[in-house]
């Protein structure tokens, strides 16, 4: 494979317990590993995908329940979290005008990331397996938690996973963990987010919540009908205000309303 120089990266892993945030300081990365990451970041970019986060699986698999462990390929194996910010939005709008018949899919948006991500990993010379966050059964990825062991977002109270820079105005869209040696990582201590937050995000949510009890219906149904006070819980955050999506991504993502997609 084609091998690019060592790559340096700075994760952290974010403790709300205890507020505290370790962050990972991931060096010598060896040539295969940074091929991987160069061409999967630049596959994923161009179609929206644009956080591409990488950490050695280990940081997740060794603190989470034997049934939660992703395989590894029984190496200390490199992995993938892929998310994307209000960047996507153009792209898959970009992506369904070239392909209108994507609007046949129950999910475009979703069956829009499942391609994406594929292609990326096809473009690879070395095997990958793929969990995909939207897929909930046999069991769900736990992938906010996988995103704070790796140092990417730390969940809030009101359990969102906040990027420092963007905020709770990313998806997080799938794990993909590559079959190469992921380089060691050594952890360093730095803040999170929501530690001293004075968390505006929990008023709103409680209200949202007592309303789908009053009204006997189940979060999911609570969150299209209502979506504009479950938006609330997300608008003031403190963190990334200007990373907010655009109010067609917005209401498309809590309502999965396809004819918000038909039109220009
Ligand atoms: C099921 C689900 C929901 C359920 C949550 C029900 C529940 N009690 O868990 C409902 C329908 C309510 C929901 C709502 C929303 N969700 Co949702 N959801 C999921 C999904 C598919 C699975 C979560 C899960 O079951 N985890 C179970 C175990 C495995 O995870 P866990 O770490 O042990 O627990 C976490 C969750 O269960 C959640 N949780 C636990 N209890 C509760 C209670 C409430 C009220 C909520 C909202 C969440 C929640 O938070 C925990 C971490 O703090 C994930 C994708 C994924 N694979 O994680 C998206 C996901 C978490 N949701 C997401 C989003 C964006 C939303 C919505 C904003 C919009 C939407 N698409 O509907 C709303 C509102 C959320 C809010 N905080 O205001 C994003 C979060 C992105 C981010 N930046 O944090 C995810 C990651 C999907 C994605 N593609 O990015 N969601």
């Amino acid at each position: 494979m084609r091998g690019g120089g060592p790559v340096t990266r700075n994760n952290q892993k974010c403790k709300l317990e205890s507020q505290v945030v370790t962050m990972w300081q991931v060096t010598s990365l060896n040539l295969d590993a940074a091929g991987t990451q160069n061409a999967f970041m630049e596959r994923c970019s161009k179609a929206g995908l644009d956080i591409v986060h990488f950490f050695p699986l280990d940081v997740f698999n060794q603190t989470a329940a034997v049934q939660e462990r992703l395989a590894d390929f029984g190496r200390h194996a490199l992995a993938a979290i892929i998310g994307n910010s209000k960047f996507l939005w153009p792209r898959f709008r970009s992506a369904l005008a070239l392909l209108p018949s994507r609007l046949a899919n129950a999910n475009p948006l979703d069956r829009y990331v499942e391609e994406s991500i594929h292609r990326a990993c096809e473009s690879l010379p070395i095997r990958t397996a793929v969990s995909f966050s939207h897929v909930t059964l046999p069991q769900v990825l736990p992938i906010q938690r996988i995103a704070q062991a790796a140092g990417l977002a730390s969940v809030s109270p009101s359990h969102f996973s906040i990027h420092p820079t963007y905020g709770p105005w990313i998806g997080l869209r799938a794990v993909v963990v590559f079959d190469v040696e992921a380089p060691s990582a050594e952890p360093l201590r730095v803040g999170s987010p929501c530690e001293n937050c004075s968390q505006p995000c929990m008023p709103p949510l409680r209200e949202a919540l007592d309303r789908a009890e009053r009204d006997s219906v189940t979060l999911p149904v609570a969150v299209k009908r209502d979506w504009r006070s479950w938006a609330r819980v997300r608008q003031v955050c403190p963190v990334g205000r200007e990373q907010q999506y655009s109010d067609e991504q917005l209401e498309y993502h809590y309502t999965n309303d396809k004819s918000l997609l038909s039109s220009d």
